[in-house]
């Protein structure tokens, strides 16, 4: 199997996560081993393992029909093969969102939902939970003939009447050609299915990159899926032109209403231009030839306004039977690589970075409570050693008034023990209603109730009112937790406070929290509303509700999405803000039980005081041995965290192509 930079690339990337988890997990044991991992730190190590297992990575292809999105793809990804294995060929091809992907835990193959559920009021991701609404037809990942013929699913199309094609949303009365596809017996031509679903291990896919090919864009009625969620959450998104037709009016705007959008030079969108090998001409020089190529790169970036070297000139027909046919010269010349170059420098450190932030906190947390646990037992025995070393040479008397002292330091402690559980209540009852506020069933039934108004109003206006009064009420959740929040991070900040001058325990600052990412991607996902209103009006305009509403039902899955993820974030926070206080509160207690029975033993004669002071200063040796191991560990994630994947060797990648 030949290994190309990319696959270079995303295995050094994959590697570098591989690590990281390996060096947690080797913490996670020590932890265990020191019986140092409570049930509270164990579940923040296991959810940061599955973070780092489920990390995926979108790539995903668009552009008007046959500019050679598939062909790019098999070329990129799938040229071990042998063949093409997505279907690429003149005309409307792919007819459905296609995503390919590798998920273990569900069966290898294709997986197809009917077009007919166009028609039914949930988005794609939503149908994405119930596997009994999709079709499954098997492949056998290791015969491309079967997979082949499988992957042809996706071009499926079936005769349908034009008022079926009108009621699905794929039949749009006021644009001319379509009128002109309908076929002699009054039928028209309708894709099979929705979208598709490809699961099989690739090494790429294995390793999370998710591929995303899409049909031709500029269809009335395209899945808002795509608008909506699919394309502006990819990491990176190639759109594709061809110097056979130069970038037209059509390619214009499905770029600035798909891709280009925000304006500007947005990361991870890179614009190809391809079937250069169309400029090939045999009666010109190659200078020629490369001026030709330069200038049509140079005008399609100024029609699309992205600077010139954002555009990568390539062919992938010509790409994909150099990678087959072990071509090195014909490879360079599709340029191919320096396009898969940019794509893995464009998405891997960007990637990186995320995942990055999203541990190191975390990371950084964990090991900050065991190195104060640590560091309180230290501190303990530390101050034990002094008490017994007071002893030496006094009287039973002196011992007695010990006892004493430790004991009312422990009523102190049991007494602030008292408002730490009435504290502890107070936070549980803030909690449930932090939770509340992110309720998934009260955001049900604001879609439904929006659902219903957008039904009784069938006019624009009155349709933008209830988006308007939906968005209104879901940042209206998003702005009470947020004070919600502010108010428990008072509250446990107080307490730790008062843990740390009454009872000398080390804790810091809380761990900080909001929602504000979230009340980010809500403002994202409004605005993102407001760009395509104008493709909803067009479907008001046509009488298309249950398609308006389906636009509004994939809006509702995405707030759907972030109210799941502020949950399980909320409830990651309130568990990491709680459990230093808890498990400090717990070694401190047993600390003073250990101090009180040590001199009572003293008192009573069954020890001598140097066996007591010699057992401890053995005790201080081992726990110095366990604060260096801990300062390993942190130091041995941390430079895993820090370092950047770096290839094996890249030099040699193009030869052996
Ligand atoms: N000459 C040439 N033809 C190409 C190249 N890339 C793709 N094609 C041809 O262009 C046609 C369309 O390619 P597809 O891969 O099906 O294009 P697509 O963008 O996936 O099209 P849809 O699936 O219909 O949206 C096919 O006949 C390909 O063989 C190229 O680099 N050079
Ligand atoms: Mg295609």
């Amino acid at each position: 199997m030949q290994q190309d930079q990319l696959v270079q690339r995303f295995e050094a990337y994959a590697g570098w996560r591989a690590t990281l988890a390996e060096r947690i997990a080797a913490y996670r044991d020590w932890l265990d081993d020191n019986e140092l991992n409570d049930a509270q730190t164990a579940l923040r190590v296991a959810s940061l393992l599955a973070r780092l297992n489920e990390d995926k990575l979108s790539v995903a292809f668009a552009a008007e029909f046959s500019r050679g999105k598939s062909e790019l793809i098999n070329a990129i990804f799938f040229a071990e093969y042998g063949q093409r294995l997505l279907p690429s060929s003149a005309g409307r091809t792919t007819m459905c969102p296609t995503e390919l992907m590798y998920d273990a835990g569900r069966p290898i193959g294709i997986e197809l939902l009917p077009i007919e559920t166009r028609e039914r009021h949930a988005s794609t991701s939503e149908f994405k939970n119930y596997p009994d609404e999709w079709i499954s037809i098997a492949f056998d990942p290791g015969k491309p003939d079967s997979m082949r013929a499988a992957f042809r699913n996706v071009i499926a199309t079936r005769s349908a009447s034009v008022d079926e094609a009108r009621r699905l949303g794929l039949y749009d009365d006021s644009d001319p050609d379509q009128a002109l596809a309908i076929k002699e017996d009054g039928n028209i031509d309708i894709p099979c299915w929705r979208h598709a679903l490809i699961n099989f291990p690739h090494p790429l896919l294995k390793q999370g990159l998710v591929i995303l090919d899409t049909p031709g864009l500029n269809a009335i009625g395209a899945e808002p899926e795509l608008t909506l969620n699919l394309l502006p959450n990819a990491h990176a998104v190639l759109f594709i032109l061809a110097a056979d037709t130069g970038v037209t009016k059509s390619d214009i705007e499905v770029w600035r209403r798909h891709i280009g959008g925000g304006g500007g030079r947005q990361k991870g969108r890179l614009v190809v231009l391809n079937k250069i090998d169309g400029l090939w001409d045999q009666l010109r020089s190659e200078a020629e030839i490369q001026a030709e190529i330069a200038r049509q790169a140079a005008d399609s970036a100024e029609l699309l306004g992205v600077p010139p070297n954002q555009v990568f000139p390539i062919s992938a027909q010509k790409g994909l039977l150099a990678k087959i046919s072990r071509d090195p010269a014909l490879l360079e010349k599709s340029r191919l690589p320096a396009l898969e170059r940019a794509l893995s420098e464009e998405l891997i450190p960007a990637k990186q970075e995320i995942v990055r932030d999203a541990c190191k906190g975390e990371l950084d947390n964990l090991m900050r409570s065991a190195h104060a646990i640590l560091d309180a037992r230290r501190k303990n025995l530390h101050d034990q050693l002094l008490e017994l070393n007071e002893l030496r040479g006094k009287n039973r008397d002196v011992v007695g008034s010990m006892i004493a002292r430790i004991r009312n330091e422990k009523e102190a402690f049991e007494r602030g023990l008292k408002q730490f559980q009435a504290a502890r209540s107070v936070f549980s009852q803030m909690t449930n209603e932090l939770l509340a506020h992110l309720g998934m069933d009260a955001l049900k039934t604001e879609v439904k109730a929006t659902r219903k108004r957008m039904l009784e109003c069938m006019f624009s206006s009155g349709m933008r009112e209830a988006m308007a009064e939906f968005f209104a009420g879901v940042k209206k959740d998003y702005n009470e937790s947020s004070a919600q929040i502010a108010e428990i991070s008072a509250m446990m900040d107080a307490m730790y406070r008062r843990f740390q001058n009454d009872h000398g325990l080390k804790l810091g600052k809380p761990v900080e929290f909001s929602v504000l990412r979230y009340q980010k991607e809500i403002e994202k996902l409004e605005a993102r509303f407001h760009d395509h209103f104008d493709t909803v009006l067009n479907l008001i305009r046509h009488g298309q509700i249950s398609l308006t509403l389906k636009f509004f039902e994939t809006i509702a899955s995405q707030v759907k999405k972030t109210y799941e993820y502020a949950n399980l974030e909320a409830e990651q926070w309130l568990r990491a803000v709680m459990a230093p206080v808890e498990a400090q509160v717990r070694e401190h207690q047993m600390q003073l039980r250990r101090r009180v029975e040590s001199i009572r033993r003293i008192h009573e004669a069954t020890e001598t005081l140097e066996d007591r002071i010699a057992e401890l200063d053995q005790v201080g040796t081992g726990l110095d041995a366990q604060i260096a191991e801990l300062s390993r560990h942190a130091l041995a994630v941390g430079s895993a965290l820090r370092s950047s994947p770096a290839p094996a060797a890249s030099a040699g990648a193009l030869e052996r192509a």
